[in-house]
């Protein structure tokens, strides 16, 4: 790490800003990150601690930073300043604490009134604590007695079906593998996790299309490049060490194409924290060679855009006798369906293309010549496209794309969702799903002697719809914030009120603690930057990045309280105390995490020698069908899935209603928020600080509904099933955003988007295009807010 610390003292300064709204002139990264990081060391009270914990970060006797899925480019050498992953490291390793006494000052009544981020910042959980409904406190409680009651819990149930087990992408390999060991021997597959929110539709679409639900793409790809199509995905904020290897491909030349509605300045200019050229000179590399803004959902109608320019391209070159410019090689030998393919294509007009995509046919014409002059060509992927109904045919649509020009299985080419969670991909891999192959539940039938259950289990809406038919009774997480980042927030708080008990995993307080059960309890846990001290010695534990290499993480640090427990540690004995008679040596396999690692491997082919190979500088690579050109579908080949543009966009049309326009809302992230925890109240690159109730529309809405920027506004969500959905008051924000679409912060809007709005084949809730009105704000205490949102909902 070269910068210097000197000088940020150890008190901590205030995070909360006036409220503002500002122009952002300069690019993403550059002094601004810098600054951004120091003011979050002092916010956590950790300046000297904060740069030494960093300089380990995803480093070889380090930790995998509990930021993103991102790759780090280094891994054995040097580190990569990352202002995100600094956030991310410092909320750990914050010198904040939540002891007992904490609760018995505060009545969880109290905290409910408190918002997300005051509940983050009171610090690190130190110990278990179970909720007393007598007194409305949690109470500080023995390990033995918390593992005994939530033994208690589950064996009171009728059914292992009753209990819904949720993990959040941060777990490790070894904690997830026990987790889903523990639950299937327990008895259920009733595994809901993040994912259901988040890539669902990537693992879907990709299965069907290339038979692996994972990208195919390495680092080195974005080395050799010659364009980069980024959909729906906002790097700048999200995965920040993305930008330097955009950085580099766009100073070599290669073409860099953003498809995003809003204009993200992440993605128009970087200025690279540790080029001394950029940081002195205030220079800074453009990213972008293009930059598209189609209408929210419009992607799958741009992408077919660009396909048929592709397709008449290729014909006209046939018809001159000229050799095809798709790759009819790669077409013949690998891939089916493309004779429907292309009748599909031909079929499509460029009148429905352009209505639905938003942009006109130049705009998109000129992505479809960049993909054409670049021999290898990357299409990387985020939520944007994700979190849509239409989600998984759209990205069929890139993989038609990609298929087209033959962009699998060389250097430089290939499908690549990003991920989201540090190892949401690790956790997938080594077994939490609800929907287990009938091969791995063999496997673990063989290696561990017991009958795992062969049902499908709940994922997260179903666990919801479950918990409010009182089938699912008891509710553990490992990791996350359930209450704030699912759908529909005050039915899924109702529901989650309903159950028998509510057990969370936590490194940090959250509104989910606060959502109880008729009984709750806090297991506070060790987090990635800590030193795991076990029977054997110090352990380390496994990751899998976004680019499938599986390396080890250590922590470094004290851990923030003598009473926190190990992941791995609360899941054994989680196990210990509910399976009395497993045959598995729980806690033995906790006193050394390489026979976890040992189990690991005998269940899954690809971790042969699983404890050496990951011990070598960057860990190792787990092989990938589609990368390597063998397609495990159905037919046998890489499959063109054909899809009709979708007409049901909520956003507003001319011959709409102008009184009440419905608008597309997308629910987003700020830069100072990692999901549910809100680090800061800035979004320093869209202009936004101190303050996160705010909605950006574009000035021709503003104009048609009579409204002035800076004017707060009620928001209703337009659905049909009677129940009626609102966030109230939002401040305007003018911005660049095609008409008819606008976005605001996720959680805040979570209560808009409808438990039952859900993406076709994945059923991911459909966070990134709600239908919802718009008025102007009413007091909370006017008796008439709700009559008059009803009138708005019957106009719209
Ligand atoms: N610092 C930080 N890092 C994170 C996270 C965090 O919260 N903070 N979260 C982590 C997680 S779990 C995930 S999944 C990832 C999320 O990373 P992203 O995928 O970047 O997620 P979002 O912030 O939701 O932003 C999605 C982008 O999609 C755009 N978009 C919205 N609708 C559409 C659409 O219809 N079409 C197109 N083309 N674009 C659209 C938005 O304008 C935005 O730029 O980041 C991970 N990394
Ligand atoms: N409207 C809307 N909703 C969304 C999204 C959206 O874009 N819009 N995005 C969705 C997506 S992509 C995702 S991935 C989900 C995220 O959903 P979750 O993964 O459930 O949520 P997080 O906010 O990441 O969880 C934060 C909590 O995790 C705990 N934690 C942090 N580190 C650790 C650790 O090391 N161990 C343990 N045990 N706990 C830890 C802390 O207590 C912290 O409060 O939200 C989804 N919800
Ligand atoms: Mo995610």
């Amino acid at each position: 790490m070269h910068m210097s610390w000197a000088g940020i003292g150890a008190k901590q300064i205030p995070m909360g800003k006036k409220a503002k709204v500002k122009d952002y002139g300069g690019p993403a990264g550059g002094w601004g990150a810098l600054a951004s990081t120091a003011k979050h060391l002092m916010f956590q009270g950790i300046p000297i601690k904060g740069p030494m914990t960093l300089m380990r970060n995803n480093q070889k006797h380090g930790f995998d930073c509990p930021g993103c899925a991102w790759p780090d480019p280094r891994h054995a050498s040097s580190f990569e300043f990352c202002e995100n992953g600094v956030k991310a490291v410092a909320a750990e390793a914050t010198s904040k604490r939540v002891p007992p006494e904490f609760f018995t000052k505060h009545s969880v009544s109290w905290l409910l009134q408190q918002d997300d981020f005051w509940l983050e910042n009171q610090g690190r959980l130190t110990h278990p604590m179970a909720y007393n409904p007598e007194t409305d406190h949690y109470e500080a409680i023995g390990w033995d007695e918390a593992f005994a009651r939530i033994g208690a819990g589950l064996q009171a149930l009728d059914h292992p079906d009753q209990a819904a087990f949720y993990t959040s992408g941060r777990a490790s390999n070894e904690a997830a593998f026990l987790y889903q060991l523990f639950v299937r021997e327990f008895g259920t597959n009733n595994f809901p996790d993040c994912s259901n929110m988040c890539h669902e539709a990537s693992g879907y679409a990709l299965i069907e299309s290339i038979g692996i639900g994972k990208g195919t793409v390495k680092l080195e790809d974005f080395h050799h490049a010659d364009a980069i199509f980024i959909f729906g995905q906002n790097p700048g904020t999200n995965h920040p060490r993305m930008l330097g290897e955009l950085r580099l491909a766009a100073k070599r030349g290669a073409k860099i194409v953003s498809i995003n509605p809003l204009k993200e300045r992440g993605l128009e200019k970087f200025a690279f924290p540790q080029s001394p050229v950029e940081m002195l000179t205030g220079g800074s590399t453009s990213i972008s060679s293009l930059y598209l803004q189609p209408k929210i959902g419009g992607d799958l109608a741009v992408i077919k855009g660009m396909l048929k320019h592709i397709v008449a391209k290729n014909e006209e070159a046939l018809v001159q006798g000229k050799p095809p410019i798709v790759d009819q090689a790669f077409i013949d030998r690998h891939t089916h369906g493309f004779e429907r393919f292309l009748a599909d294509i031909r079929a499509e007009s460029w009148e429905l293309i352009v209505q639905e995509s938003g942009l006109n046919r130049d705009e998109i014409e000129a992505a479809a010549e960049i993909y054409l002059a670049s021999p290898k060509v990357i299409c990387t992927w985020g939520m944007g496209l994700t979190q849509h109904k239409h989600s998984v045919l759209t990205i069929q649509q890139v993989v038609n794309l990609l298929l087209i020009g033959g962009h699998f299985g060389r250097p430089g080419a290939g499908a690549c969702p990003v991920r989201g969670h540090s190892n949401v991909q690790g956790n997938r891999t080594v077994g939490i799903t609800e929907k287990p192959s009938a091969e791995f539940l063999d496997r673990l039938q063989q290696v561990f002697g017991f009958e795992p259950p062969r049902e499908n289990g709940y994922d997260v809406v179903a666990t919801i719809e479950a918990m409010q038919r009182s089938d699912v009774r008891v509710f553990v997480a490992l990791g996350g914030n359930f209450a704030a980042a699912t759908p529909d927030t005050p039915r899924t708080e109702a529901a989650l009120r309903l159950c028998d008990m509510v057990v969370n995993i936590s490194t940090k307080l959250n509104r989910s603690h606060l959502v109880t059960g008729k009984q709750a309890l806090i297991l506070p846990c060790l987090g990635r930057t800590e030193i795991d001290q076990q029977a054997m010695g110090a352990q380390m534990v496994t990751v899998e990045d976004s680019m499938s290499m599986v390396h080890g993480s250590g922590g470094i640090n004290k851990p923030a309280s003598p009473q926190l427990l190990s992941e791995p540690a609360i899941v054994a004995r989680m196990a210990h105390a509910v399976l009395p008679h497993s045959k598995i040596d729980w806690l033995g396999l906790i006193q050394d995490y390489d026979r976890i690692r040992d189990l690991i491997e005998a269940t899954l082919d690809d971790f042969h020698d699983y404890n050496q190979r990951v011990r070598q500088p960057g860990g190792f690579y787990l092989p990938n069908s589609a990368a390597d050109l063998e397609w495990r579908t159905a037919t046998g080949k890489a499959n063109f899935v054909t899809a009709a543009i979708p007409t049901d966009l909520p956003m507003h049309r001319a011959e709409q209603n102008t009184a009440a326009p419905v608008f597309n809302l997308m629910t987003t992230r700020s830069h100072d928020q990692y999901n549910t925890t809100i680090y800061g109240l800035d979004d320093r690159y869209r202009g936004v600080f101190g303050q996160r109730r705010v909605l950006f529309i574009s000035r021709d809405d503003l104009e048609i509904l009579g409204m002035q920027a800076g004017q707060w506004v009620d928001v209703a969500t337009v659905s049909d099933d009677g129940i009626e959905r609102r966030a109230n008051r939002f401040k305007l924000v003018e911005y660049d955003i095609p008409a008819g679409c606008i976005a605001g912060y996720y959680p805040e809007t979570n209560p808009l988007v409808p438990l039952n709005a859900l993406g076709d084949h994945s059923r991911t809730p459909t966070s990134k295009s709600i239908p919802v009105v718009l008025m102007p704000s009413e007091t909370a205490n006017d008796a008439s807010a709700g009559k008059k949102t009803r009138k708005v909902l019957e106009a719209a």
